[in-house]
């Protein structure tokens, strides 16, 4: 199939200009002006600008109780067509085995080409050996978390030191759910033994501090194990200080912050009804303060990359109703692949907070490189995927669970208005999808396999540089 898509403005992570793009079998093969090649189809896009297909590199399908791979149709909508899958671990299930399991459930069901982190929830050293042979089967990522101590999700510190060692041997990219497991526990306690168990107590029994407190030991863990640190979902202003301050004096450690953590406040939580509980995610939902400081950082290049963290609970509000009388049990997870091209477009871009070049490195080019899929994926390219997103900003809209694919009950964005539509969406030269439906076949995407040593191993690669 070859395909030429005319006249529209290229937006890349450091450039805009007109041009033609020439498709060949599902590369770009050739950028320029006024290309005339012989095409099976010629895609008019004047006026409208041209971004790489996103790249979401937080989302679940299958942990937490979330939706499978059958729903990623939401994600071509939304303009992405790379997801990262956080792959859940059983216990004494080896963690490649684990891996493997989850990319066959998104064999033939993913509407988007896919890649997996791992996620060690078994923690002992048969897990750990396994980590330099990652690479092999195309992963090179791993998330440990210092929440939930009780079950099979935590780390403690000398596992994840342990894990650090072995992963900075091989190029694995280390993440870290950085919330204090201790503080949550006692304070949720406290609270449901004071009678307090509505939702907005989620987030009162995982306060700043915990953040805070585990995202600076998570660095001190990375420095003392000189291993690269890549901190996922980071929601607070001081958290996002800490990496930073790292970062400035010269420690490979880095941020993302998801979509949600940009546009959604503590007030949410507070909601009654229990209309609270469709906001419960971890870490919580935080005061306004972050949210504008968040925003600064992603504006400064102290947050590398924003992810939807993705994870629309099998069951919607209904589930989430298990924690009526117990906040602790409302399943944690909001949907919300569809929706990251709307929101960061429109609070980020059209309300003045970030260029148009520092969308496309938010949405689609830092998160290919912090996960190794850059440049095949991310970028307007010559040789790159073509994963096109071609995007009418004129369009004016509001966000409706009924236009959602995400196939639950409800949004946590219902009502916002947005600027700008996915006008076309091509996965690999293949129109997938079309005005907010999704027109490509089902099971087309492909597991793509992501190489080590990404954008978080850039400073040893530099002090690996031959000296002049
Ligand atoms: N962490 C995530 O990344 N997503 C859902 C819940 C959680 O704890
Ligand atoms: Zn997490
Ligand atoms: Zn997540």
């Amino acid at each position: 199939m070859k395909t030429l898509i005319k006249n529209g403005k290229i937006i890349t992570s450091v450039n805009e200009y007109i041009a033609d793009i020439y498709i060949e079998d599902g590369i770009i093969k050739e950028i320029g002006k006024d290309l005339s090649n012989t095409v099976d189809e010629i895609v008019d896009a004047t006026g409208k600008y041209i971004f790489p297909g996103g790249v979401d590199e937080h989302v679940h399908y299958g942990s937490f109780g979330s939706k499978l791979f059958n729903t990623t149709d939401a994600a071509a909508v939304g303009g992405t067509t790379t997801i990262v899958d956080f792959a859940p671990q059983d216990k004494d299930v080896p963690l490649i085995e684990a891996i493997k399991k989850q990319a066959s459930k998104a064999e033939n069901q993913a509407c988007v080409d896919y890649a997996f982190h791992g996620i060690i929830m078994d923690p002992k050293d048969s897990v750990f050996e396994e980590i330099p042979k990652l690479p092999e089967i195309g992963v090179a990522s791993l998330k440990l978390f210092m929440a939930y101590k009780g079950t099979s999700f935590y780390s403690d510190d000398e596992s994840i030191l342990k894990a650090m060692n072995i992963a900075k041997k091989h190029g694995i990219t280390m993440m870290v759910h950085a919330e204090n497991a201790d503080i949550i526990n006692v304070l949720q306690k406290k609270y449901l033994e004071e009678g307090c168990t509505d939702p907005v107590y989620h987030y009162y029994s995982r306060p700043p501090i915990a953040e805070q407190e585990a995202t600076e030991r998570a660095i001190s863990l990375a420095k003392s194990a000189d291993c690269p640190l890549y901190v996922v979902h980071v929601s607070i202003k001081e958290a996002m200080e800490s990496i930073r301050k790292a970062n400035q004096e010269g420690w490979p450690i880095f941020a993302e912050t998801c979509t949600h953590y940009l546009t959604l406040n503590t007030d949410y939580l507070a909601k009654p009804n229990f209309e609270g509980a469709k906001y419960v995610c971890a870490p919580p939902l935080r005061p306004q303060m972050h949210l504008d400081a968040l925003w600064e950082g992603v504006q400064k290049g102290w947050i590398q990359a924003v992810g939807s963290d993705h994870c629309a609970v099998d069951g919607g509000f209904e589930a989430k109703k298990r924690g009526i009388g117990d906040f602790t049990k409302i399943p944690n997870g909001c949907p919300g692949v569809q929706d990251r091209l709307a929101l960061l477009w429109t609070k980020g871009v059209c309300e003045g907070k970030i260029t148009r070049q520092k969308f496309v490195e938010l949405f689609a080019t830092q998160p290919a490189k912090v996960v190794g899929l850059y440049p095949q994926k991310g970028d307007i390219a010559i040789g790159s995927d073509a994963d096109i997103l071609i995007f009418d900003p004129e369009y004016k809209g509001v966000i409706r669970n009924v236009d959602s694919l995400h196939d639950t009950d409800y949004s946590p964005f219902e009502g916002f208005e947005f600027r700008g539509l996915a006008e076309k969406v091509f996965l690999r030269g293949e129109l997938i999808a079309e005005k907010g439906k999704f027109v490509g076949k089902r099971g087309k995407g492909k597991w793509q396999k992501c190489k080590p040593y990404a954008l978080c191993y850039d400073y040893y690669k530099e002090k690996a540089l031959p000296k002049h």
